[in-house]
């Protein structure tokens, strides 16, 4: 058998306030009680470095920019790099990126792969930006991904930690193809940090739903792909706006084998076993035996 033991590090709120430096010792702190815990590997949420930037309608774009990070590692962000090492946990984190690449300025929404040496080894530009463009002030609050970040173009997934590991950012929660892609690429672990607001704007009956949609997303990815899936939330209510918590680790059996139990800072963890994948690999889901890509042309082709 194949273990990774993976901790979910769930944040609470992160306030518009809050400076870099209070959020890393906060991803610190659970990254010592994952430490505790023996964890190979901690999963942070997704920007995790900051509160939910795109629920303001922002114009200035060096206030955009600020919400972003031009360096990984940056000077804050380099003692939890330091800290990875000296502990040897290995760590997820999503966070916004500033890229600029001959002379053209981009921000993706952005989450890293970083070994128990503290080395990047897989990065990841969310795919499904959702949300809107344009400012729509009968919102309660704004959504506007689609305006702020660049989408990413691929779901890649990378050889660490003894097996395939790959990574996808909330919204790609909810896609089928998310979790296919990696599927045909052998995934083992996904890994999904989420900042999911309770209140939906433009169909509010599903708030009801939000924690049922959240966990039915996640669980349909694991079992029909053959994986692992760790879904880590920053929960709770953060400047205003309620969050869902509902952190778990899903077993390629679709079954959640831990979550948190709280909307704060939280650490949970579980001892996966790689091989487990495989019995649903070669079973039900033999992709190279029962697929039907040529039955699946629109799914590109629209
Ligand atoms: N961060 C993120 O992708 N959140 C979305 C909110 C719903 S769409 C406005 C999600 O899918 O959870």
């Amino acid at each position: 058998a194949r273990y990774v033991n993976v901790a979910i590090g769930q944040l609470g709120p992160v306030n518009k306030e809050d400076s870099r430096a209070a959020v890393v010792a906060r991803l610190m702190n659970l990254m010592r009680e994952a430490h505790q815990l023996d964890a190979d590997l901690i999963v942070y949420p997704e920007l995790a470095l900051t509160t939910f930037f795109p629920r303001w309608y922002i114009e200035d774009e060096s206030q955009l920019d600020s919400w972003c990070e031009a360096a990984m590692p940056g000077a804050e962000t380099q003692p939890l790099f330091d800290l990875a090492r000296e502990l040897q946990v290995g760590f997820c984190l999503g966070y916004a990126e500033l890229s600029v690449e001959q002379g053209e300025k981009r921000r993706f929404n952005t989450s890293i792969l970083v070994d128990k040496n503290g080395v990047i080894v897989g990065k990841y530009h969310k795919v499904h930006l959702p949300g809107h463009r344009e400012h729509e002030p009968w919102r309660a609050f704004q959504h506007l991904e689609k305006r702020y970040f660049t989408p990413g173009a691929e779901f890649s997934v990378f050889n660490a930690f003894g097996g395939r590991v790959g990574m996808a950012i909330c919204n790609d929660r909810r896609w089928c193809e998310t979790y296919r892609v990696m599927g045909l690429q052998g995934v083992e672990m996904v890994l999904i940090g989420y900042n999911t607001p309770v209140h939906n704007a433009p169909a509010p009956e599903h708030d009801d739903l939000s924690l049922f949609h959240n966990q039915l997303s996640m669980q349909a990815g694991a079992y029909q792909n053959g994986t692992w899936v760790v879904g880590v939330a920053k929960a709770g209510t953060e400047e205003g706006v309620e969050h869902i918590g509902g952190s778990c680790i899903i077993a390629p059996s679709g079954e959640v084998v831990a979550s948190c139990v709280t909307k704060g800072d939280e650490v949970a963890i579980a001892h996966c076993d790689l091989d487990f994948c495989q019995i649903y690999k070669r079973t039900t889901f033999n992709f190279d035996v029962h697929r039907q890509p040529n039955a699946y042309g629109p799914i590109t082709a629209l």
